[in-house]
């Protein structure tokens, strides 16, 4: 089928009309689940194939920019902090928490009938400073770090209770060459930290989801594979680790598995009893985009979702923001961009059009 490009022009569209209060949201806006096209919300094809589809939020540009937030409740069934999630953000001063802007998206997440993930409890970035100057100067010392964590733990997950439905409690614990990554966690608490908190976070909140989460593992390489030994010796001893998050950042310049290894590598872990998911998706491109690199990275965005639909259990997908206008990319990686589906003014790019025909036939 072919399709064509009313579905993000309407939407934005009606955005515009919403922000300039001429309007509200009228039925055609809303996703009907009578129309069999292709030309659908990503939630909408996504909820046909039996996924989530879902997109980290960035809570300024949610705030400020009317666009981004109608697009964010007719897109996606899923939501995930871009920030507003993380240690440093929730615990600026040790004891005290700012919760304002995420429970915000909890709360407007609820109104869409979105799905929440929780992202992340530990992770050796975002850290307030408190915490690692409390550490470097000796001033915290290692069993106070290991009570911090597990009371960070059951502090947020506790707060967020019923409300989260997958939580990233171990993010990037694994380097490239497959060995536990040097961190502020490995060195002052040794390995045994990762058993004790999904330990803890399953006391704290009991439905919920238990993910580890990393990016450069979508194939079967040697990080892929340390986190398929890490898993097999968690379960063997009795530690609940329910799901395996792929991020997903994947780059033009550097081509991509395919998506059968993808759906392997999943079902490998699958095997062991998880599920999956890809978490942060996103293919960025050395700047200026052509067509030939906005059609690669529509290759590549298909080779994670072919490679989701195709595993047994991959719950969802969700994409690291879906808009070039506020991507975390060109801040990280100079002269590199253009990672997202939708292009700076909202317009649907290649990729948009590839996400919706891998959704669109697999529902069917
Ligand atoms: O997108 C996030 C960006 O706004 C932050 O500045 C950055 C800090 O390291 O983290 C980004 O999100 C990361 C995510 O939390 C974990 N996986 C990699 C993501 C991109 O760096």
């Amino acid at each position: 089928m072919k399709v064509t490009r009313t579905a993000v022009a309407g939407i934005v569209a009606a955005a515009v009309l919403i922000t300039i209060g001429t309007s509200t949201a009228s039925a055609e806006d809303e996703p009907t689940s009578e129309n069999t096209s292709t030309d659908q919300p990503l939630r909408v094809l996504a909820a046909k194939a039996g996924i989530a589809f879902g997109t980290a939020v960035n809570m300024d540009a949610y705030n400020n920019d009317t666009t981004y937030r109608e697009l964010i409740g007719q897109e996606f069934s899923s939501v995930t902090a871009e920030n507003v999630m993380k240690w440093q953000l929730l615990e600026p001063q040790r004891g005290v928490y700012n919760w304002g802007p995420a429970d915000q998206l909890v709360r407007v997440a609820n109104e869409n009938g979105q799905k929440v993930r929780g992202h992340t409890l530990i992770w050796h970035n975002q850290l307030p400073t408190w915490l690692t100057n409390g550490v470097a100067s000796g001033e915290i010392t290692p069993d106070e770090l290991r009570q911090l964590l597990k009371n960070h733990i059951f502090t947020v997950m506790r707060h967020f209770k019923g409300k989260i439905h997958q939580w990233d409690v171990a993010n990037e614990v694994i380097d490239d060459s497959g060995n536990l990554r040097n961190t502020i966690w490995l060195q002052n608490l040794g390995p045994s930290y990762i058993a004790d908190a999904f330990r803890w976070a399953r006391k704290a909140d009991p439905d919920a989801a238990l993910y580890l989460n990393d990016y450069n593992v979508e194939g079967p390489n040697a990080k892929a594979d340390a986190y398929y030994a890490l898993v097999k010796q968690l379960l063997a001893d009795d530690v609940p680790v329910h799901g395996f998050g792929i991020q997903g950042h994947l780059g033009v310049q550097f081509g991509f598995w395919p998506a059968s290894a993808v759906a392997d590598n999943m079902k490998r872990f699958e095997a062991l009893g998880l599920e999956t998911a890809v978490t942060e998706a996103d293919v960025r491109m050395i700047m200026p985009p052509d067509e030939d690199k906005l059609a690669a990275q529509a290759r590549g965005y298909s080779t994670l979702v072919q490679g989701c639909l195709m595993a047994k259990r991959c719950r969802s997908f969700t994409v690291w923001g879906f808009t070039d206008k506020y991507s975390w990319v060109p801040g990280t990686f100079t002269g590199q961009g253009a990672a997202n589906l939708l292009a700076e003014d909202f317009q649907p790019k290649p990729a948009y059009y590839a996400v919706q025909d891998d959704l669109a036939r697999a529902g069917r």
